[in-house]
């Protein structure tokens, strides 16, 4: 007779608020009396999972463990922690070691590190009858070392899937995986920048798919980019710098570069803020060095060069009240000269709005305000689509014919889970991709854990599990949602709309349990509460953001420049996508959210392979471990969700022999099973069926065909009967002992 235990069904989702926060001062005695090994073992553990019961404390206390052991890898389940060492580990990401793991027969068997999973993921693509394409998805907040991680994956592809060995091909630059490699730097430098939080922080997402052909080599590669902050060109928050390539063009350019882009020594660029802070990636040299490979020839350099000077001189332009008295200055005219426009034109699109009445067109002189607005539009403008070029560019350049290429690894390094005092439009595109990204994440861990389930034999009805739905339908739904409202707030383009939308937003979110208010809030705002936490966002300037709008003066403006590349850009944008009013039909949040829904198509026909990056220390300080901010890392990077969800089934998973090692003796007090067979599933059924009092505890524990598989409340009640008994032995001990002396 086999015993079949009930699986325990669990209804509903468990929020990670119902689960209390673990008391970091707690040690590890009394929560894990019963299979973990003494804490100076704990950094032994290479797997999360492992650690018996997988609670927050007893994985942080692991993961710090580890890191002061100098591990930075850790595998968790189906997900890989990388924590960031702040400082390099010599001969860790080495050609030698990608070998080692490249050629291992099981790599799964060597020291968990980020190589496991790309090498996984290469041989899934390789191994299986139908190949099935893959996606490496690179998480963690910002400095946790998302881009690192990405560019460790594309190094290794680099190497082991080399189409063109040296021998065959001497000439480096025409190699596909050196032209892989080469975007990197010139994205980096065109799309990243100095923060509080990290010195080379991504102001962009991406996704890049590897192409390989039917041998599995690496024949192009594909970028896809989210959400470029360009914001970030015409203001800077304090103590940030803009991005890279412009500190990179001060140091860097020789004295005829200087003259031709009009940018002598020592002149200041409002626009250019902390330039005495040097950083690594300030290396003009490698950026150019990379655009030389990419086929980025001399006299586009110099047009990109130019445009990007003429910005920073746009930076220095000033309006004065009255636009009467507004002259004409000398830096408007550099800034022309360097866009090759007429200055005229430029002076009078930056300064007079053209309204239509009809017909007729009246023109407007504008507001001090709105003057300063319409440059920092223009600048914002110009760089985003700089940086559009610039992707397709290298797009062309490394993408192969889809003749050549069969597969594809994706790896998406995509901005973390942010939360600042004040959030606007930016950090809720953000938070939603992060939504997204862990309903994904979610989805595929429960049919991993399922998978294990069944390979194991259990009977699982699977839990009806409710993911973070709720939460993405008032951000994205299509009925009533904050997006809805957003999108038509925007589209009405009334004068009042913050206001308005704030009203709406009450009225028309009032029931929904994800949203709330501050009334008495003196900024006003409204709260999300997402899986990671709960996030203010900012309702001024939220509609004008999502409308982005391009006043039409300046885009025709642009379409007559002489630079051949600016006028290829702003002639090649789709002018017909915008209103006579400059706004664009399609606003911010449509876009962003489309170019999701695509991320997600592909991300669900992919095997995914999740790498959860974690920051020790928000000082970046090399091999520190700060406990309080990763426990927040890892509840905002999931694995903490994760844990729960496990939780919710049965967390604690023992081997057989191992489970008898411990609890036998409760069996051998009862007399209840033989030595010999104490393996067996029918013996071990038997005995737990001994220790059981009622059809609640039976669905407490399970006979899997290698393990039992527990609940904590079974170890509880299995521990409490192993407890009693040793005291009842002790206590006979003692008797013996003294009528003996
Ligand atoms: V952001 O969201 O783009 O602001 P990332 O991408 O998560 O952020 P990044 O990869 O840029 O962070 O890492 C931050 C810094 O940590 C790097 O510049 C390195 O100096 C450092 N780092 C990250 N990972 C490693 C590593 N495995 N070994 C050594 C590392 N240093
Ligand atoms: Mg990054």
């Amino acid at each position: 007779m086999i015993f079949i235990y009930k699986v325990p069904q669990v209804k509903g989702f468990v929020h990670k608020d119902q689960f209390p926060r673990p008391n970091l001062n707690d040690s590890l005695e009394g929560e894990i009396q019963a299979f973990l090994t003494d804490e100076d073992q704990l950094h032994t553990y290479d797997d999360l999972t492992k650690v018996n019961p997988v609670t927050p404390t007893t994985v942080l206390k692991c993961l710090q463990a580890r890191y002061n052991a100098r591990v930075f890898y850790t595998h968790a389940g189906c997900t890989l922690v990388a924590l960031n060492p702040f400082q390099p580990i010599p001969d860790l990401y080495s050609v030698d070691v990608m070998k080692e793991y490249h050629c291992a027969p099981q790599p799964q068997e060597l020291k968990p590190h980020i190589f496991i999973v790309a090498e996984e993921a290469y041989r899934n693509v390789q191994g299986q009858l139908e190949p099935v394409n893959q996606s490496l998805v690179v998480s963690g907040e910002s400095g946790a070392g998302k881009t690192w991680t990405s560019r460790c994956l594309m190094k290794y592809y680099a190497t082991v899937a080399a189409s063109s060995s040296v021998v065959k091909s001497q000439d480096i630059v025409g190699r596909i995986e050196r032209r892989v490699l080469d975007s990197n730097p010139i994205m980096e430098a065109f799309g990243n920048a100095c923060t509080l939080r990290n010195n080379n922080s991504s102001r962009f997402g991406k996704y890049i798919q590897l192409q390989l052909d039917r041998s599995q080599l690496l024949v192009g590669a594909s970028v896809q980019t989210y959400l470029l902050e360009k914001t970030r060109v015409a203001c800077q928050p304090a103590n940030e710098r803009n991005f890279h390539i412009y500190y990179q063009m001060i140091k860097g350019a020789t004295d005829e570069q200087r003259k031709d882009w009009k940018m002598p020594c020592g002149q200041h660029f409002v626009w250019l803020p902390n330039a005495e802070k040097t950083v690594e990636e300030d290396c003009f040299h490698e950026t150019v060095e990379a655009m030389v490979h990419l086929g980025i020839n001399a006299e586009r350099q110099r047009e990109i060069f130019r445009i990007l000077a003429g910005i920073l001189q746009l930076g220095n332009v000033n309006f004065s009240p009255s636009t009467d008295e507004s002259q004409p200055c000398n830096l408007e005219e550099q800034a022309a000269e360097l866009f090759s426009i007429p200055t005229e034109e430029l002076q009078l699109a930056l300064r007079v709005r053209t309204l239509k009445a009809g017909k007729q067109s009246v023109l407007k002189p504008c507001s001090q305000t709105e003057c300063s607005m319409r440059r920092d539009c223009l600048a914002k403008v110009i760089y985003a689509q700089l940086f559009e070029w610039l992707v397709a560019f290298i797009n062309n350049s490394i993408c192969a014919d889809k003749s050549m290429w069969c597969n594809f690894i994706g790896i998406l390094d995509v901005y973390g889970f942010e939360c600042f005092q004040l959030n606007n439009l930016e950090q809720l595109c953000i938070n939603y991709a992060n939504e997204k990204l862990q309903q994904h994440f979610v989805a595929h861990y429960l049919r991993a854990q399922q998978e294990e389930y069944v390979s194991e034999g259990l009977q699982w009805s699977f839990v009806k599990y409710q993911d973070n739905q709720s939460c993405l339908d008032l951000i994205e739904g299509s009925t009533v949602s904050v997006f809805s409202l957003l999108n038509e707030e925007s589209r009405l383009n009334r004068a009042s709309d913050c206001k308005m939308f704030r009203v709406r937003l009450e009225k028309e979110l009032c029931d929904n349990v994800n949203i709330s208010w501050d009334k008495f809030s003196k900024v006003p705002h409204f709260t999300v509460a997402h899986y990671a936490g709960k996030v203010n966002y900012q309702i001024q300037g939220m509609v004008e953001k999502n409308k982005d709008p391009v006043p039409p003066e300046l885009n025709s403006l642009l379409q007559k420049s002489d630079n051949s590349l600016l006028h290829q850009i702003f002639t090649d944008k789709e002018t017909d996508n915008m209103t006579s009013k400059g706004l664009s039909k399609v606003t911010v949040v449509s876009k962003f959210k489309n170019s999701l829904e695509s991320l997600m198509k592909i991300l669900h026909t992919t095997t995914p392979h999740y790498t959860r990056c974690i920051k020790p220390n928000h000082d970046c300080k090399p091999l520190t471990f700060k406990k309080e901010e990763v426990i927040m890392q890892l509840e905002a990077c999931g694995i903490v969700e994760t844990i729960h969800i496990s939780a919710a089934g049965f967390p604690i998973r023992i081997p057989f022999t191992s489970f008898l090692q411990r609890y036998g003796l409760i069996a051998k007090y009862s007399n209840f099973q033989s030595e010999s067979d104490c393996a067996s599933k029918y013996t071990l059924s038997l005995y737990l069926s001994h220790c059981l009092d009622s059809d609640k505890h039976n669905s407490w524990v399970h006979c899997g065909r290698t393990k039992v598989f527990l609940t904590q409340s079974m170890v509880n009640l299995l521990e409490d009967q192993r407890n009693k008994i040793l005291s009842q032995c002790a206590f006979v001990i003692q008797c013996c002992w003294l009528r003996y002396q």
